[in-house]
């Protein structure tokens, strides 16, 4: 039946009451996330015709060149969150310093770390595109939180998600108790389940990566890409596909769905930089996404959701996706290590 739908803020309730947590605190800044979902989603649908496409002009503090839209989905993240009454501070890709929550709003409990666009060098070419948020606790009685109380290891994060935007606009999303996925109807401006408790294929016949990197790779890396490549005739006895889309988001949400393996590792070109994605709002809450669902997040020495954090745009290495698949990488790494030793 057409009714018969569940509404995210319907589910998140459902949820904390079958849990026996939440004091709806939690549902309202959800309610508040979806908002700036569903601004930034129609800003992306219109591109060009509100002039959103295109370089604004500007580098962010990682040094990329920012697009229009990147700063358009920014300040909706801002606008939408900073007036919610529930965030102490908030952290974005697009900003070097953490934002603190104007004195005419209230304060909350929760900090929001977010990549308000990710992926945005395709938008230009009409690329599937997305935010990454991470949600984590304001440590006690901290009316004006600093750096270090933003600087939490992933294992710390209350909720976590991205919201891609496809063919379709869903929100996949968790908080602790498995991973659930809505789909924004915009005939009823809701996003509505659309399912939950998803797991994560534990095998797969696919692979991402972004093949120019592979002289660049350590040998674990090098060693199962190369398999993979290899295919029935390698030592894996089987076939692989490749996919990557230059969009963390579009490939991460792939992989949930249907398996597979993200793989941006370090390598001698990012060595320096420790990798190219950053832990605080992309690798840790896409790690909680992937473990949520029975699936592994790795730096390939290590659980990348216990890293303690040193800087706000520190970078790491991601290796997340089937168990089997992580597990092996991590394999390769011990057995390299234990070569060398
Ligand atoms: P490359 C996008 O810039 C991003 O941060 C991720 O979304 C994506 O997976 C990766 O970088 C793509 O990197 O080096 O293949 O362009």
């Amino acid at each position: 039946m057409v009714t018969d739908i569940i509404t995210l803020a319907h589910f998140t309730i459902e949820e904390q009451r079958r849990l026996g947590v939440g004091s709806g605190d939690f549902t309202s800044l959800l309610n508040d996330l979806s908002t700036a979902f569903k601004i930034i989603s129609r800003e992306v649908n219109r591109g060009n015709l509100v002039g959103g496409l295109g370089s604004a002009g500007s580098d962010n503090v990682q040094g990329e060149q920012q697009k229009h839209l990147d700063i358009i989905a920014n300040t909706a993240m801002l606008h939408a969150l900073q007036s919610s009454g529930h965030l102490a501070g908030m952290a974005s890709e697009e900003m070097d310093e953490i934002f603190h929550i104007p004195t005419r709003y209230q304060r909350g409990k929760y900090l929001l770390l977010f990549d308000p666009l990710d992926g945005s060098s395709n938008i230009d070419v009409n690329g599937t595109v997305g935010t990454i948020f991470s949600v984590l606790r304001a440590p006690e009685s901290v009316e004006r939180p600093t750096l270090k109380d933003f600087l939490q290891p992933g294992t710390s994060q209350v909720a976590a998600g991205y919201t891609i935007y496809g063919p379709s606009t869903v929100l996949a999303l968790t908080y602790g108790s498995g991973v659930h996925t809505f789909t924004l109807d915009w005939t009823i401006g809701s996003f509505v389940l659309s399912q939950a408790n998803l797991r994560v294929p534990e095998r797969t016949d696919e692979f991402a990566i972004n093949a120019s990197r592979l002289r660049y790779l350590e040998a674990p890396v090098r060693r199962y890409v190369d398999e993979c490549i290899a295919g029935k005739d390698g030592p894996r006895g089987m076939n692989f596909n490749m996919r990557w889309t230059g969009s963390m988001v579009a490939d991460i949400h792939r992989i949930l769905l249907r398996g597979g393996i993200f793989i941006y590792a370090l390598d001698s070109a990012n060595k320096r930089t420790g990798g190219k994605l950053r832990l605080m709002y992309e690798a840790n809450p896409m790690a909680m996404i992937m473990e949520q669902a029975g699936g592994m997040a790795s730096t390939g020495r290590g659980r990348i959701m216990e890293l303690v954090p040193e800087n706000l745009h520190q970078r790491v290495p991601v290796i997340a996706g089937s168990a089997a698949e992580v597990d092996r990488v991590i394999e390769y790494h011990i057995q390299d290590e234990v070569k060398a030793a």
